[in-house]
């Protein structure tokens, strides 16, 4: 008898959307010999829980398994799991597959272009009957900056060069991206902002984090130019953006995230002319492709090889 069966089976429990936990219960015994899945709060015997996939984990969840290999976020952020509530030395993974990397790519590109068309003046036209077109800037005399040139930031990069786009990226430690201008760490942040005409947020909420995009980070940007938050709500200032707008510092913002979610009926993004919102939609995991991520880490857990998509607890992200 082997160890796994010797102690009950071996048994993921997938904490969500039960659509997708039908899925996986479906598919991932097929990809992972002895393996079971749970759907919470379907907890059966909780020694048997090896592994725990979850957006947010229920309070007091993690004491209840005494015996878990790794958590793993269905998501490429981590900080809504609220990580503190994880055991130091329990491995903390995150989803890495392509299609969250494709979404935002398609999302960040198409908010990019709505930016640099000048599509939040033409609605603002548009409800005023006015037909009032401007003059059409080329892509290469466009400066794009992402914040976070890790796995999205990256890939955004890459698709935003296709189009001309000068382009500038800014990361914690150094990088060298081919046709990007790249920045480090707060000495740099100021040199970083200083000519863009888009900024993009794609950074994971950190205690270095928390807060940048507010008025310091604004000022600091050409006037006119336009915001692009797709990192987490709370990475922005919502009395520093609307204030900058206001002013006609800044020009646009699109918020695909905010802080709360979904925010009170009457917060001001909502009817602002020169915010778009969207609800947190710009990228999501694919439950079959995150299948195949999962079964890939379980599998590897077990041979004792490197996980994919490590987290760094200290760092945070
Ligand atoms: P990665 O961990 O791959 O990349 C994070 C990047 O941010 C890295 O380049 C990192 O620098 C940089 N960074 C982290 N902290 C700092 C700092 N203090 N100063 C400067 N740079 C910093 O994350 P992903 O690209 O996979 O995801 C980014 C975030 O996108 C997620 O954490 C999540 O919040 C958000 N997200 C939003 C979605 C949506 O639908 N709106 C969907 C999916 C993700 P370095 O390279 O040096 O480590
Ligand atoms: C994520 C998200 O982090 O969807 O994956 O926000």
């Amino acid at each position: 008898m082997s160890s796994r069966a010797a102690s009950g089976t071996e048994t993921l429990l997938h904490v969500g959307d039960e659509a997708r936990g039908r899925l996986w219960a479906d598919v991932l015994p097929r990809l992972v010999p002895d393996l079971r899945v749970r759907q919470w709060p379907d907890l059966g015997d909780p020694r048997e829980i090896r592994y725990l996939a979850a957006w947010t984990i229920p309070q007091g969840l993690m004491t209840t398994l005494p015996d878990l290999r790794f958590a793993l976020s269905i998501g490429a952020g981590v900080d809504q799991l609220d990580i503190g509530m994880i055991p130091a030395a329990l491995p903390l993974l995150r989803m890495a597959e392509t299609a969250i990397v494709d979404g935002m790519v398609e999302y960040v590109t198409m908010s990019v272009l709505m930016l640099h068309r000048d599509t939040p003046h033409y609605h603002t036209e548009q409800a005023a009957t006015r037909w009032s077109p401007r003059r059409r800037i080329a892509a290469s005399a466009r400066h794009i900056g992402v914040m976070g040139t890790g796995m999205l930031g990256g890939a955004v990069l890459e698709r935003l060069a296709s189009f001309g786009f000068a382009l500038s990226g800014w990361s914690r430690s150094p990088k060298a991206l081919p046709g990007v201008r790249c920045h480090t760490g707060m000495d740099e942040l100021p040199a970083f902002l200083s000519d863009l005409d888009i900024l993009v947020c794609l950074l994971p909420l950190t205690p270095e984090t928390r807060g940048l995009l507010a008025a310091p980070v604004f000022q600091q940007l050409p006037p006119g130019a336009a915001v692009i938050n797709v990192g987490r709500g709370a990475h922005l200032v919502a009395v520093d953006l609307l204030a900058a707008i206001d002013d006609n510092h800044l020009s646009a913002a699109i918020l695909d995230v905010t802080d709360p979610e979904p925010l009170p009926a009457d917060h001001p993004f909502w009817g602002h002319p020169r915010i778009l919102l969207t609800p947190h939609v710009a990228s999501s995991t694919d439950p079959a492709a995150a299948a195949q991520f999962v079964a890939d880490a379980i599998l590897r857990s077990r041979e004792g090889k490197p996980l994919p998509g490590l987290v760094d607890r200290q760092a945070g992200y």
